[in-house]
């Protein structure tokens, strides 16, 4: 590259800036030299072919000549009678530009309503490792050793001993460690499963579980928390039963139907003609589960629940597959905002 380069520039677009008749051809010359394909941008781009201590001085230089020539353009233009910066004329009629809004995550944010409902109801959030000890997922959940319960709850086993934590309910455990009664919490997290990807399962998911312990905890309690949660969440006109069920770490055990969003409880294909949906379990809290934390089973009593997030945010909003949250498809993220 020629060391003369920017003194010749300049020369030329004095020249030409010199005999310009009109503002057309003053912007010819502002393209020629200035524009984004122009000459000093082509010079500037040729700069690879100095050695490393001429690249520097190059550069300055044909920086301070691109400033002239839009000095002179703009002298040039002011004498012409037409003041301004030698811009191409800016459409003011022109439609703007829509800015790319994000949305929150429909989990996050099917995650942030529910907290919120059972917040109204004085519940507030506990977190804890997703990385666990055997002891919280299991021992303390009334799953000993080979507790054949132990397979519902079957997750991924790190090298270290550890686990993944297959339920939340781990964070109520640590909770009830460190306090005593009343204890209102909702433990909402990320939680892993040994299970087979389907259009309703996942390896990976979220859950929100819900403990309440006192004295004179009731079913009744139970009962009228989840149906304010159901009428609050799904609409103010579901119905809600509950079933007879099992789990080791509550009992009684019930699991928590609500009727069908979709047909309203006449039957259809989402509720397999039944009129209802299952949207979680539930149930009174073990006694060897108080005991394993030494809370006084004389003194107190208390409800717990637990919810699929996914499963929930699919039967409100109608989503087929629960793969659709993990899959970054921006056309399915961005329609809740
Ligand atoms: C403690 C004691 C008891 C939490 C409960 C359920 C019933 C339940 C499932 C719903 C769908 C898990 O996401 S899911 O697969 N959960 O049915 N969870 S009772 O019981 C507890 C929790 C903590 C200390």
């Amino acid at each position: 590259m020629d060391p003369d380069v920017p003194a010749r520039t300049l020369e030329e677009a004095l020249n030409d800036i010199e005999s310009a008749g009109s503002p057309a051809d003053l912007e010819d010359i502002r393209i020629k030299y200035l524009g984004r394909k122009g000459l000093i941008s082509r010079h500037l781009s040729e700069m690879g072919s100095l050695s490393p201590e001429a690249r520097p001085k190059m550069g300055k230089l044909l920086n301070e000549t691109k400033g002239k020539i839009a000095a002179a353009l703009a002298g040039k233009l002011e004498a012409a009678g037409s003041s301004g910066p030698v811009l191409p004329a800016l459409d003011v009629t022109m439609p703007g530009r829509k800015p790319a809004l994000g949305a929150i995550h429909p989990i996050t944010r099917a995650m942030d309503e529910i907290s919120d409902i059972f917040a109204g109801l004085g519940f507030t959030a506990a977190e804890g490792p997703e990385a666990e000890l055997e002891h919280y997922n299991f021992e303390a959940l009334n799953m000993p050793v080979d507790h054949p319960a132990r397979d519902a709850f079957d997750t991924l086993f790190l090298e270290s001993g550890a686990l993944m934590r297959s339920h939340t309910s781990t964070v109520q455990i640590r909770y009830m460690e460190q306090h005593q009664p009343p204890v209102r919490i909702i433990a909402p997290g990320r939680v892993y499963r040994h299970e087979t990807v389907d259009a309703s399962h996942h390896y990976m998911f979220n859950q929100i579980e819900g403990l309440a312990v006192d004295e004179d905890i009731t079913f009744a309690d139970l009962k009228a928390v989840l149906l304010h949660f159901a009428h609050r969440y799904f609409g103010p006109e579901v119905n809600m039963r509950f079933r007879p069920s099992f789990f080791p770490f509550t009992e009684p055990s019930a699991e928590v139907d609500i009727s069908c969003v979709i047909c309203g409880g006449e039957g259809c294909s989402v509720c397999s003609r039944t009129g209802w949906l299952e949207i979680m379990g539930c149930g009174m809290v073990d006694v060897d589960v108080l005991q394993a934390v030494n809370y006084d089973p004389e003194s107190c009593t208390g409800f717990a629940f637990g919810m699929g997030v996914e499963r929930v945010a699919m039967l409100k909003h109608g989503i087929g597959d629960i793969r659709m949250f993990t899959e970054n498809d921006i056309r399915f993220l961005g329609q809740l905002r």
